[in-house]
């Protein structure tokens, strides 16, 4: 275990593992050292430019500060073209059992290795500023360095996607990117250019049930879900082959924030994300997940009712569960973003032997683009020669030259075959670890076309519909409702209603009551705009077919397990003359069960308690804000509690975390504080187990019976129920 190299020392040990010690060879630390040029020199004055007398002009001679401006000038790269904003981390996978039955990969078959990893997630549509909390597919990609070099599973948190075919994939991120004469909006998908593509292509319908989940506003990228998206193929030491799914199982759970909550954080802390992973590593709290398959024999490609190949398909887990090998555990913080995270350079090209892939036309034009886009971001065809992309084992090849090349390749040979330098490098067999292609068996005519096992759109979307809780329907009513509402244009409106109405007939009614349009009767074809040329409509005519299954748990996060407060934030509002017991105990007591306290009063710094005793304060009432927090408790203390019940920023603070349907919970002694809130009526009589198992609010003059209930509410995350009133003046 070593601490990170930082000044800014971190609370925890972040363990070093091979690539973190391959990266340090590349690491700079100025504590100590005197100032240089990048040519060496020392420099003796970097606050004034070489001039012509005191007062003179500066001189071209001055090659300190040519250096330092030009450097300057040339500090920005083109931000990622989708997925500009986002967080990476260091951590290491572990696998639980050996796979050989299904893949040859090392990684996946040696449970002694703890492979390396580097993961960026990242939010899709918004520029590298834009806010994390966007309504926004978020993208998983992890790097493997394993001992046969690097393999990157670039995912989403959602399982499918908006299209078929790669060919499509400019068009989609031109819709849903701001629109080009006004570069309006940002980092969002409530416009009209996005809505219009999507009307006149019904194989998005299924990811647009998904976008419009809370899916696309998680709580943290540490409560996401991961997914390959793809079938992928592995395949074992004797070549068999069979498919795969890849699902990353976050092991707090998948939990989500309210949409109001989401535009309130992207004003108050755009950064949420990026800084809850960068403090739950920093303090130790290191997230982590499952590695799940779901694993298809070869023989079944055909079994299903929908086509393997097809990325707008999930397989639900009833037909083939999911069996989970392995545990990521994201550990280390990076030393420098740029360095680290923006140059990273993921690609699902990058397998190793044992991972292949399938025909998938969305994948198959992936394997294509990962690559050129870092030649134009990164500069040239060197950027696997940057640190955070380099496997962990020695290159060789013949490949020579280009910008900033790094390696110094010895000798005269660069060519193979050879002779001069015996033929090396070798090309390795498949027994020393060669990579050979799976030697799939295709007997076609080149034809640009669509499979017509890839036209039901609609079957899938009504599976996920059907798998959400109430308060999750609810929620997608109100996404779409809130999206098509920003829409100016009725025409696209009416068809997205006419493609909702093929989905489930309550969720277009419902939004085409908050839009006040009528669904339209027979809704319009849009397959017509999204057809080849001189194709016949009949051969794109999507198909309708009821779901295979009607409804699967594992669609919903209402059924993501409820036991745990791990790394919760829970903010106590006090002021001075706090009850230092009804303060401590509850503290202890949430702190023991792994939540974050953090105290928030009228000023900063620190509090006195009721006995004159310093309690310190993490915020203010103006620095924090009640969107920060997963509950609020209000501790007893007769002055305390007189001078938060009396200001109307607290109240504020009590009424919109009950808005977000929060655990609140409060000492007997601060009921005068609850009773200026808008919630006041709703505190239960007597509070139980049972009630705040229904309400969420936990009211007690035990402070230790208060914090059992207060864990058991807060483990609920969120009480949507309350939602029904729909009268909060927060
Ligand atoms: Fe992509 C980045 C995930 C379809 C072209 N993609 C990118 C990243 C993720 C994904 C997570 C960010 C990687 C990072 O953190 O650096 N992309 C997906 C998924 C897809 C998908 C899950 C569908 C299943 N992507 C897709 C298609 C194309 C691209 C069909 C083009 C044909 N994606 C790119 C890209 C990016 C990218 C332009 C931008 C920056 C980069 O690659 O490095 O090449």
């Amino acid at each position: 275990m070593a601490k990170r190299k930082a000044q800014q020392d971190p609370a925890v040990d972040q363990p070093d593992n091979d690539k973190i010690k391959d990266l340090e060879q590349f690491m700079e630390d100025s504590s100590g050292a005197l100032m240089n040029t990048n040519t060496g020199v020392k420099i003796n004055d970097d606050q004034n430019s070489l001039k012509a007398g005191e007062r003179g002009a500066s001189l071209l001679e001055d090659f300190i500060l040519r250096e330092k401006i030009t450097h300057f000038d040339h500090e920005r790269i083109p931000e990622r073209v989708v997925h500009a904003r986002g967080s990476g981390a260091h951590g290491v996978f572990k696998l639980y059992e050996p796979l050989p039955e299904y893949t040859k990969a090392q990684f996946l078959n040696d449970t002694s290795i703890e492979t390396p990893v580097f993961v960026r997630f990242s939010t899709v549509a918004g520029s590298r500023g834009s806010t994390d909390l966007a309504r926004d597919v978020r993208g998983f990609a992890v790097k493997f360095y394993t001992q046969e070099g690097n393999f990157d599973l670039v995912g989403n948190n959602m399982p499918v996607f908006f299209i078929q075919d790669a060919m499509k994939f400019p068009d989609l991120v031109h819709a849903v990117k701001p629109e080009p004469d006004n570069e309006i909006p940002q980092a969002a998908s409530a416009h009209d250019t996005f809505w219009d593509f999507i009307s006149v292509m019904p194989e998005s319908t299924h990811m647009i049930m998904w976008l419009m989940s809370d899916r696309a506003i998680p709580r943290s990228y540490r409560m996401m879900e991961g997914f390959g998206v793809h079938t992928f193929r592995l395949v074992n030491a004797e070549g068999k082959s069979c498919f795969v799914k890849f699902h990353w199982k976050p092991l707090l759970g998948v939990h989500s924030v309210a949409w109001d909550e989401a535009q309130n954080i992207s004003g108050k802390d755009p950064d949420f994300h990026r800084r809850d992973l960068w403090d739950a590593i920093e303090s130790g709290n290191f997230p982590e997940w499952e590695l799940g398959l779901q694993i298809v024999p070869e023989e079944d490609e055909f079994k299903f009712d929908f086509d393997l190949l097809d990325p707008t398909k999930i397989i639900p887990e009833e037909l083939v569960p999911v069996r989970r090998v392995g545990k990521l555990t994201l550990n280390r913080n990076p030393e420098n973003f740029f360095a680290e995270t923006e140059q990273a350079a993921f690609h699902i090209g990058h397998v190793v032997p044992g991972i292949d892939f399938t025909n998938d036309p969305l994948l198959q034009g992936r394997l294509f683009s990962y690559t050129d886009t870092q030649l134009i971001r990164l500069g040239g065809p060197n950027f696997q020669e940057i640190p955070i992309n380099r496997p962990i084992v020695p290159v060789h090849n013949n490949q020579r030259d280009g910008f900033m090349r790094q390696t110094i390749n010895r000798g005269k040979v660069s060519y193979g075959p050879n002779s001069i330098g015996d033929n090396f490098p070798l090309q390795a067999k498949v027994s020393e670890g060669g990579f050979a292609s799976y030697p799939e068996r295709i007997d076609a005519r080149k034809v640009r076309a669509r499979s017509k096992s890839f036209l039901d759109h609609f079957s899938q979307a009504k599976l996920f519909f059907n798998s959400q809780s109430e308060p999750e329907k609810n929620h997608m009513i109100d996404a779409f409702s809130f999206e098509l509402g920003k829409v100016q244009s009725n025409a696209v409106r009416q068809r997205m209603l006419g493609i909702l109405s093929l989905v489930d007939k309550r969720l277009a009614s419902e939004v085409g009551f908050a839009l006040r349009l009528a669904i339209p009767e027979i809704p319009e074809q849009p397959m017509n705009r999204s057809i080849p040329a001189d194709a016949d409509p009949a051969d794109y005519e999507p198909v309708v077919k009821k779901p295979s299954v009607a409804a699967s748990p594992a669609l919903s996060m209402a059924t993501s397990p409820k036991n745990s407060i791990q790394t919760r934030k829970i903010a106590f509002i006090a002021a001075d003359g706090v009850d230092g017991k009804s303060l401590n105990t509850v503290k202890a007591a949430l702190e023991n069960a792994g939540a974050i306290v953090e105290v928030v009063a009228p000023r900063q710094n620190f509090i006195l308690s009721e006995t004159d005793k310093e309690v310190p304060v993490n915020h203010s009432l103006l620095t924090a804000a009640s969107v920060f927090y997963d509950g609020v408790y209000v501790p007893g203390g007769a002055d305390s509690v007189a001078t938060i019940a009396a200001d109307a920023d607290a109240v504020h603070f009590l009424n919109e975390a009950f808005k977000h349907c929060k655990a609140i919970a409060a000492d007997s002694a601060a009921i005068p504080v609850i009773e200026a809130t808008y919630f006041a009526k709703q505190v239960p009589a007597e509070c139980t187990d049972e009630s705040v198992l229904l309400d969420g609010i936990v009211v007690g003059d035990k402070p230790s019976t208060l914090a059992d209930r207060f864990i058991l509410a807060l483990a609920q995350h969120r009480f949507w129920e309350r939602e029904k009133p729909r009268k909060v003046p927060a």
